[in-house]
């Protein structure tokens, strides 16, 4: 399972995005249809995992360096001590569209309470 979505595009630079962070493993680039004053993708950048489900305890930590990425570009951009809030959306019924992992950072406003 490694079917290449648009991400892998905008990986290889290939369609434009708004990259706002990347380092070894992680890219961050702004959502083109942001639900959020701040909304902002984090996914793995050398491996595809359709969703959350997908993934492999080898592949754990990249997890975590998706929310230290997220954590770090907040303290950067000066929203860390107001909040925000990390989503990842798996399969259908949670409206996932792109099948390569990502986690959605939002911030900038208080944001609803969510889960209907
Ligand atoms: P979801 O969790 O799979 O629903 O989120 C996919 C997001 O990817 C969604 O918010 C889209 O607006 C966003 N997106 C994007 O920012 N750039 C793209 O080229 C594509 C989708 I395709």
């Amino acid at each position: 399972m490694s079917s290449e979505t648009l991400f892998s595009k905008i990986i290889r630079r290939e369609i434009p995005a708004t990259i706002v962070y990347e380092d070894d493993d992680v890219l961050a680039f702004k959502d083109i249809a942001p639900q959020a004053p701040v909304h902002v993708l984090f996914i793995p950048k050398n491996e595809i995992i359709p969703t959350l489900d997908d993934l492999q305890p080898s592949q754990a930590h990249l997890i975590g360096k998706l929310a230290l990425a997220a954590a770090e570009y907040a303290r950067r951009e000066g929203f860390a001590q107001d909040g925000y809030r990390i989503v990842m959306n798996c399969r259908e019924d949670a409206g996932q569209t792109v099948f390569h992992i990502h986690m959605h950072l939002l911030a900038g406003a208080p944001l609803g309470h969510f889960g209907t």
